[in-house]
């Protein structure tokens, strides 16, 4: 049902196959309740001998969902992080969960929310890009887990954020 693809917009259509007679209530509800886009999933080139990333993504849910899980087979585990100031001291703590308000666009982004890959396993190199799971616990739904690709960006080509995970 997931496969992994670019622009890795996942609709869930199962509940499309439903009888016809509810088939009207049952799209609009497809339509509001199944949908997570993820876009623009990218880290920066680890610097050799680097162990660890941080992955950055848009991410929207058409209904209350979160985040709350991530692998790559690059790393040897992923967790959810956020970055904050700290008595002045930018630091990052894992996060159980990434909330995604319906509806509302959720950036990870440098200085904030990263998904954070630990003992990768392999020098990664500009312009590849990585598979990344993404899971997605949905009110109501099974968590689900969407397929996309990490694009790796050469370290020149950002812009210098102040704190780089
Ligand atoms: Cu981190």
């Amino acid at each position: 049902m997931f496969r992994p693809r670019t622009d890795s917009r996942v609709s869930f259509r199962w509940l499309r196959q439903l009888a016809p007679a509810v088939a009207g209530v049952c799209l609009m509800t497809a339509a509001q309740a199944a949908e997570v886009s993820v876009q623009d999933v990218w880290l920066r080139q680890p610097a050799p001998g680097q162990r660890v990333a941080g992955v950055f993504l848009t991410i929207r849910s058409e209904q209350n969902a979160a985040l709350v899980a991530a692998s790559s087979p690059v790393a040897g585990s992923a967790q959810l992080h956020r970055m904050s100031m700290d008595n002045g001291v930018m630091r990052m703590r894992p996060v159980a969960r990434i909330d995604l308000p319906a509806g509302q666009t959720v950036r990870l982004a440098p200085g904030g929310l990263h998904v954070m890959l630990l003992d990768l396993r392999r020098q990664l190199h500009a312009g590849e890009r990585i598979p990344l799971a993404l899971v997605v616990n949905e009110a109501g739904h099974h968590a689900q887990t969407l397929e996309v690709q990490a694009e790796v960006r050469d370290l020149g080509g950002q812009p210098a954020g102040r704190a780089q995970p």
